[in-house]
């Protein structure tokens, strides 16, 4: 057994939740922060049988765009003409950032 955790942006979570759904994969969604640009993001806990992996894999590639974002530098108020000069720049974020680790021991009680 497998844990996914898929870090996916939270114009995509809503789709990807219902495609988990009709999948029948279990899944749970944490609402969360991505520290680079301190927006909000979706943070997915899915714990599934190593032959569905490849599967859950799929779904979130289906699901999960790449989009352009514009983040504004955090401003240093000691320092007014570094501030002047912070324009704000362009990242790219996502699809998704997957991590798949194993499992030692899976209980419900
Ligand atoms: P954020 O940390 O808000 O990062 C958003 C996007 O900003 C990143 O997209 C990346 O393109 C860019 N970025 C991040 N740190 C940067 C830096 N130090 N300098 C320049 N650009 C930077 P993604 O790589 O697609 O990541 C999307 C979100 O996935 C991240 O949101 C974070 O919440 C999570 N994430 C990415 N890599 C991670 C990792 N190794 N561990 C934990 N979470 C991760």
């Amino acid at each position: 057994m497998k844990l996914i955790i898929a870090i996916i942006q939270d114009k995509d979570s809503n789709r990807l939740s219902n495609a988990f759904i009709e999948q029948d994969i279990r899944a749970t969604k944490l609402s969360s922060t991505g520290g680079f640009l301190r927006s909000g993001n979706s943070t997915f806990i899915i714990g599934v049988e190593d032959e569905k992996v490849a599967d859950v894999m799929d779904l979130i590639k289906e699901t999960s765009k790449t989009r352009k974002q514009f983040m504004a530098p955090p401003v240093n108020l000691d320092s007014p003409m570094e501030a002047a000069g912070a324009y704000p720049v362009e990242v790219q974020v996502g699809g998704a950032t997957v991590f798949v680790l194993p499992i030692d021991a899976f209980h419900q009680f």
